[in-house]
């Protein structure tokens, strides 16, 4: 077996980590700082959000130096005794791989704005007029026109230009930075937002036509070119490093696209984490506002269709992700569960649900410990337009502290929050304010939680035990049922059931006690055991 297909991966966001030096960002001596909290947990590897040389228009994914560590986070030997520390613990290494664009800042874009006769003129997408009415992720139209006049094609923010994967030159330089840093000891990629690699023929109009800009995913979204320019990366790279892990970002992927991005017969992707796993439905509050930023419900049954669908075209043979948040998205407690009354309950049954399933989990820092939503205190700290727009109309009617709320909870700040490692004044992350604000709780910290036996800290501890013998690494998945939220692991001569009940009846099970692998709130009386709302059981049963 691949290291990675037994791996539990721990995304830190390095802003919000640690912070060692006491300027109010968090730094790579922080994460050094906490790889023995990291072990202790039972993770196996380390998914930082990037950390090269970058403007931060966009957190570190608009990069102008790929051989640079940004100095808010450390310098290269920080870097390198990270991954001798982390090695020394059996903890891998996977850096952020920003592969479709740059800074606008990179010397690459800065020569091809300067001279349009340079070689990287052709790094990048320049017309001379702008072609299409194609949408930006980030708002507005893709094309940016430049002091000379001319335009370059941005998918996400006008600092962050595409780069021109056609262009052999290009797809050279990026194997080469790979490969640096592969040779410096990582030990995987996760490739953002690599579906976009390729584009449509820039003289296709989207619809409606007569809109100036608007999202034309199937013009810039997993086009079939994306998968010759991922064979040829992947190839180049396995051949020096042939257990490295690359995991694609493939937001908008089905599992059947999936399949294809992980198909054996070509090198590809090991793995990819779509943002489909959740499909919600509008709930809003307020009719008279946009739903964009209001409550969403979410689908279970629905959920659970995908989940199955994922779990038999993919978890058949290969390893899907198997994650509830990220830092593009609310916090999994918060969104999908209870973050007030049953918030750990809550918590701990939604973990078991999503990390018993057959595949690699990826769990969000502060995730163990039950880290809610971080609420905004100003419209200001927003970086999404449209959230500012909603403010203008909303904060009227509903008042600033509810507005803020509202946003917060459906935005990608909610995420970001700052690790809390305890209750004192900087809730143990610095000395000093940090950059964002934080929430400070008595029991929703690292310290209180390692205290406390039956804390979520140490259910997660104990879940990522049991997740990592073969019954949960290897076996096979069979659905039980949707309601209670049921599925059964297989291999060998060994079954075991995980049953989550997610709603508020109470469910009953036959229970030898000597069977029970994992539980959490359940009542167990005279051979049965009764799950009420958020409780948990795992249980083997007789083949
Ligand atoms: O924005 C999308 C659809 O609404 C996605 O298709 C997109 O691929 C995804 O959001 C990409 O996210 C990643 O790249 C972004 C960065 O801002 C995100 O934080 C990162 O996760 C640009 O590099
Ligand atoms: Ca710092």
């Amino acid at each position: 077996m691949s290291w990675w297909q037994t791996a539990i991966i721990y995304q830190i966001y390095p802003k919000s980590f640690k912070d060692t030096n006491n300027d109010g960002i968090g730094d790579i001596k922080g994460v050094i700082e906490k790889l023995d909290y990291l072990q202790s947990l039972g993770v196996t590897a380390l998914w930082l959000n990037p950390i090269f040389m970058s403007p931060q228009v966009d957190n570190g994914y608009d990069v102008s130096d790929y051989y640079q560590i940004d100095p808010m986070f450390g310098t290269m030997q920080d870097v390198e005794q990270l991954i001798k520390e982390a090695h020394r613990r059996d903890l891998k290494i996977i850096f952020d791989f920003v592969l479709n664009h740059t800074s606008s800042q990179h010397p690459w874009f800065k020569q091809a704005v300067a001279d349009k006769n340079s070689p990287y003129r052709s790094f990048y997408y320049f017309v001379d007029d702008k072609p299409n009415n194609w949408g930006s992720f980030f708002g507005g139209s893709v094309w940016q026109q430049t002091l000379a006049g001319d335009y370059y094609f941005h998918l996400f923010d006008k600092e962050m230009p595409d780069l021109n994967w056609q262009n052999k030159d290009v797809q050279r330089e990026m194997i080469d930075v790979a490969n640096f840093w592969l040779n410096k000891g990582i030990d995987g990629l996760r490739l953002d937002a690599f579906i976009h690699l390729g584009k449509a023929d820039f003289s296709l109009q989207a619809e409606p036509e007569e809109k100036d800009a608007t999202l034309a995913e199937n013009y810039y979204a997993n086009l079939p070119v994306v998968n010759d320019y991922l064979t040829k990366f992947s190839t180049a790279i396995k051949k020096e490093h042939p257990d490295v892990f690359l995991v694609g970002e493939a937001s908008s992927a089905n599992a059947k696209m999936a399949h294809t991005y992980m198909d054996k017969h070509y090198e590809r992707c090991d793995s990819v984490i779509t943002f489909c796993y959740f499909p919600e439905k509008d709930d809003p509050q307020y009719t008279q506002l946009p739903t964009r930023y209001q409550q969403k419900k979410m689908n279970w049954e629905r959920f659970a269709q995908i989940q199955d669908q994922w779990q038999s075209i993919i978890g058949h043979n290969d390893y899907p992700t198997l994650y509830w948040n990220n830092h593009d998205m609310a916090r999994v407690v918060s969104r999908f569960g209870d973050d007030c009354y049953y918030r750990s309950a809550s918590q701990k049954c939604l973990a078991a649900l999503m990390y018993l399933q057959k595949g690699i989990p990826i769990i969000l820092y502060g995730e163990e410990i039950g880290m809610k939503n971080y609420h905004a205190t100003s419209v200001d700290e927003f970086e999404e337009e449209e959230a500012r727009q909603f403010y203008d109309l909303a904060q009227p009617l509903l008042g600033k502290q509810k507005t803020l709320a509202l946003i917060s909870d459906h935005c990608r700040l909610a995420s970001r929050g700052i690790m809390q490692w305890d209750d004192s004044e900087y809730v143990g992350f610095s000395r000093v304010q940090p950059w964002i604000g934080f929430n400070c709780e008595k029991q929703y910290n690292v310290k209180a939680q390692l205290q406390n036996k039956e804390s979520l800290w140490h259910f997660y501890q104990q879940l990522f035990k049991l997740k990592k013998t073969p019954l949960f690494t290897k076996g096979d998945y069979q659905r039980r049922s949707v309601h209670p939220y049921s599925y059964c692991r297989s291999y060998h001569q060994r079954c075991a059931v995980v049953y989550c009940q997610l709603d508020d009846q109470t469910m009953t099970v036959p229970c030898d006690k000597e069977k029970v692998l994992l539980s959490s709130g359940v009542i167990f009386k005279e051979n049965k055991a009764y799950l009420h709302q958020w409780s948990v059981l795992v249980i083997e049963e007789e083949q």
